[in-house]
């Protein structure tokens, strides 16, 4: 069964909003690193490398299905932030409205009883609960060290220990 046009359109659309999460933390990532929070910005950068593969993700899929790709403009993201707790609270609340996109999707899959799309879309599903609570994490424990002093520290330094998805060879 081929794609729909309204299913196509809005797995596109998704794509979109996936690279965007992926500009919109690579901007955080790159105010953290100015706020010489190198752990925190590596957590953030990772965290936009995870973006690419969910829109790599969808780019395969809608292909596989005999789809077209569309690519919109990005948007541009916002460049700077508080402090570090406004960052995750943003990414956090960020995550929350990516849920309801994906929630929305699977509504569409299922309302034009495309089930590849429906099963595909459970991934994302399942995806978003842990990308809600790896944001919510961070928030909560910045709260809890009150968002500096040594906590601050000790938590830059575990965040820093998270590892890329890929990393680029070293140029000459
Ligand atoms: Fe962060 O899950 Fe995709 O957008």
């Amino acid at each position: 069964m081929a794609l729909s046009n309204k299913m196509e359109k809005a797995l596109n659309a998704q794509i979109n909003a996936e690279m965007y999460s992926s500009y919109l933390y690579l901007s955080m990532a790159s105010d953290l690193n100015g706020k010489a929070l190198d752990g925190f910005s590596n957590w953030m950068k990772i965290q936009a490398q995870e973006e690419l593969y969910h829109a790599m993700k969808l780019y395969d899929f809608v292909l596989e299905r005999g789809g077209s790709i569309t690519l919109d403009a990005i948007e541009a993201p916002q460049t700077e932030w508080k402090n570090p707790l406004a960052i995750f609270q943003g990414a956090y609340k960020h995550e929350l409205l990516v849920t309801s996109l994906i929630n929305d999707l699977v509504d569409l899959a299922i309302k034009e009883k495309d089930h590849a799309t429906n099963n595909f879309l459970q991934w994302y599903v399942e995806e978003q609960v842990e990308e809600e609570a790896s944001a919510d994490e961070v928030v909560q424990k910045l709260k809890l060290i009150g968002g500096k002093g040594n906590g601050l520290f000790m938590m830059d330094k575990e965040l820093g220990a998270r590892i890329p998805l890929f990393t680029f060879p070293a140029g000459e």
